[in-house]
């Protein structure tokens, strides 16, 4: 045996000792790759070794060759049992973790509910409508026009002042985020011709600071009825029936005198508390009735200003909050709870009320 044939044998005795003592790790299918790359593969190597036999004298090609394809065929021969038996349990692992049991019960998808102020909007709706009612939609982002001026509150008015206004932009035209739903009536008779019956459900923003009572964006519900011969006892009929409606047969509603340009005479109107029945509890704040908005017979001037004439017609206007309606319907004692989205909440409503 030549020096050359020597090395060589030896570091095939090297490469087999290693090889085999790794065999005898191997613990899973990816074990089992790692091994065959090792070895094996292109890059192992039994393969860089018979590459190396090119380097030989021709004469001593064979032999090496032959001893080093032994080598090959030897760990080849180890290897593929062990890899079958790895793999096969690899298999078996993961269709056992990944075993459908058609027989368990299906996961109930969680579904959404209605707001509660979607639901109290909903239903507000559907007892106006048996009124005569028919609900409209306006712009949130609203012109001074018809948030203040075509309701008798012109820029120089002190009343502008009571609306604490978020102004959008007040170079050029005056626009702002309306502070109440009424700028709609204004749009409204522009439109229609009396008999006039609308609602206006919708969102308002005042610069406020927030409170169980106040939200700086809160939701409000106009309404507007212009036609011959409207009476304050109409107004007065309409706010009833929708409380009976919606608290009960026995709700009386209040009037007392306020003060609202766009409306002569203007009222503040007044649920008894359903809560209590009138005699007074911490929803009331212990006087027996709950604030709900402001009310009256609509101004001449506003009549005057969308083209309508006051000699022919009249009518009544009202705006009421509607957080507030909800917190008493559903007993809640603070409005921020319907803005700030906790989940429970909203989910313990939504299974409340069905
Ligand atoms: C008005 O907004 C008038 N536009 C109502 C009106 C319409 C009067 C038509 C006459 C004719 P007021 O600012 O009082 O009025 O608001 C009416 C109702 O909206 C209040 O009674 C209250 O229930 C609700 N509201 C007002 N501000 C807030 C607020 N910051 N957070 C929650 N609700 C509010």
């Amino acid at each position: 045996m030549t020096t050359i044939q020597h090395g060589l044998s030896r570091e095939i005795d090297t490469v087999r000792r290693e090889a085999l003592d790794h065999l005898d790790t191997l613990r899973s299918a990816s074990d089992a790759t790692l091994w065959e790359g090792a070895f094996l593969g292109p890059k192992g190597q039994v393969t860089s070794l018979l590459r190396g036999l090119g380097t030989l004298p021709a004469e001593e090609r064979p032999i090496a060759g032959r001893a080093a394809q032994q080598l090959r065929d030897e760990l080849a021969a180890a290897f593929a049992p062990l890899r079958d038996r790895l793999e096969t349990e690899a298999l078996g692992l993961r269709l056992a973790s990944e075993a459908v049991d058609v027989s368990l019960p299906g996961r109930k998808p969680t579904i959404g509910a209605a707001h509660p102020i979607s639901t109290m909007i909903d239903e507000l709706v559907e007892i106006f409508a048996l009124l005569g009612f028919q609900a409209v939609f306006g712009p949130e982002v609203e012109t001074a026009r018809y948030n203040f001026d075509l309701l008798n509150i012109p820029a120089e008015h002190p009343a502008r002042d009571v609306w604490d206004t978020i102004h959008v932009q007040t170079d050029g035209e005056e626009i702002v985020l309306r502070t109440h739903t009424s700028p709609m009536q204004a749009r409204t008779m522009e439109r229609i011709q009396p008999p006039v019956r609308v609602i206006v459900p919708g969102v308002s923003f005042r610069f406020e600071a927030q409170d169980a009572s106040h939200e700086w964006q809160f939701t409000q519900l106009e309404g507007l009825a212009v036609d011959r011969n409207i009476t304050m006892a109409d107004l007065k009929g309409t706010l009833q029936e929708m409380a009976r409606q919606l608290f009960g047969p026995e709700r009386r509603i209040r009037f007392r005198c306020d003060y609202f340009p766009f409306v002569e005479p203007g009222v503040e109107f007044a649920v008894d508390c359903a809560i209590c029945k009138g005699r007074g509890c911490r929803v009331c704040k212990h006087t027996g009735w709950l604030e709900m908005g402001g009310a009256g017979m609509v101004h001449p001037h506003v009549l005057r200003g969308v083209g309508y004439d006051p000699d022919e017609v009249c009518g009544f206007a009202f705006g009421l909050g509607i957080d507030r309606l909800a917190m008493m319907k559903y007993g809640v004692d603070d409005l921020r709870a319907f803005a700030n989205n906790d989940i429970r909440f909203l989910r313990d409503f939504a299974r409340a009320i069905g």
